[in-house]
């Protein structure tokens, strides 16, 4: 299968991520896609491709334009105002409080646009996020083109991305962007399969109410884990999405045998469904050592995991979200791809 991948994501290299009240190295860090690359040469899994350039317009297909022109800006501005070090909001909009005023100040707009405070944005964010849109919707056009399935390696991820706000390490949704791309070019219903370990808000809020892209994900309890105001299971679509999004929040660890029969009825939702292609915001944050993480998959589960996704037998294209767990990172993801491929 071919990889679409693209240098520009180490632009994205802050110096610091606040994580669990301390100022810690980031875990989100371009290491990460320098060991994903690594293992799709050392396996063989296919060639590796750059992205096209697609500019804006299927990025505003899903995001809004005030948020856009904000990422676009927002380094420039920060940086005007107080120094060359990482952008970080403080305070955000919570209950009682106005959400109609957008903020005119640096500090106030990075409040309005995130939620939260673990999303450092630094002099390359812009470049990074949309160079991971472009591989997204690169890996979409192989599709379009009838590739039977593509990797988007992607980093910076996107699952926590909503239409006009970041945060979780995500800056634009791209496996949202890829599946509305596809939309576009002619599917008539596109399914969302999101394994990532935390629950994808930002995918399930842009598509809730639309029943032409399912979104399903597989992911920690809210009640226990980020991002903690969304993934419950009786979040089933409202409108004409109402029966079109379904979660499965599962407790802390987790291991493949309570996870396999979850990932088949999520499976089986999505054949019902009939899509005309399949994405898959993959994250293995689901593995065992993940330092952020709670579930305990083992490396071969993840084999066994794209060979279940093999069988719902639709175009299929693998969009990188988490995976923390450096070392380990490559083998996980590639395994799910290599699942796929021979199965
Ligand atoms: C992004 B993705 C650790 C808190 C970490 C941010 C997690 C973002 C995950 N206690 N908070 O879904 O892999
Ligand atoms: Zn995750």
């Amino acid at each position: 299968m071919i990889t679409v991948y693209s240098h520009d994501h180490r632009y994205q290299n802050a110096t610091v991520e606040l994580i669990d009240g301390k100022l810690m190295p980031p875990v989100e860090n371009p290491k990460r896609a320098e060991m994903l690359l690594s293992r799709v040469h050392e396996t063989g899994l296919g060639d590796v491709i750059a992205p096209h350039d697609f500019g804006l317009e299927p990025v505003l297909r899903i995001h809004d334009s005030g948020f856009v022109s904000f990422l676009q800006t927002a380094w420039d501005t920060w940086i005007i105002e107080h120094g060359d070090y990482d952008a970080l909001p403080l305070n955000w909009a919570t209950r009682t409080m106005r959400h109609d005023r957008i903020p005119e100040t640096i500090d106030g707009k990075l409040s309005y646009y995130s939620f939260d405070a673990g999303t450092p944005i630094t002099a390359g964010t812009w470049k990074a996020a949309i160079s991971s849109a472009n591989v997204a919707l690169t890996g979409q056009s192989l599709l379009q083109r009838g590739e039977r399935v593509a990797f988007s390696l992607c980093r910076p991820p996107g699952h926590h991305a909503a239409a006009d706000f970041y945060g979780g390490y995500c800056f634009l949704n791209n496996a949202a962007i890829a599946a509305q791309a596809l939309r576009d070019a002619g599917a008539a219903r596109v399914a969302i399969l999101d394994v990532d370990y935390h629950h994808g808000n930002g995918t399930q809020a842009i598509f809730y109410d639309r029943a032409d892209i399912l979104f399903t994900s597989i992911h920690a309890n809210p009640k226990q884990e980020y991002p903690y105001f969304l993934g419950y299971d009786d979040e089933t679509g409202a409108g004409e999405g109402e029966g079109y999004n379904r979660n499965y929040p599962m407790p802390w660890g987790i291991q493949w045998d309570d996870y396999y029969p979850v990932l088949t009825d999520a499976l089986q939702f999505i054949g019902d469904y009939a899509p005309d292609a399949l994405v898959i915001s993959l994250g293995v944050d689901t593995f065992e050592t993940d330092p952020i993480s709670k579930f305990r998959l083992v490396s071969e589960d993840f084999l066994r995991m794209g060979e279940a996704i093999a069988r719902v037998a639709k175009p299929t294209l693998f969009v990188m979200e988490g995976g923390y767990a450096v070392e380990a990172l490559g083998i996980n993801a590639v395994n799910v791809l290599l699942g796929f491929e021979n199965a």
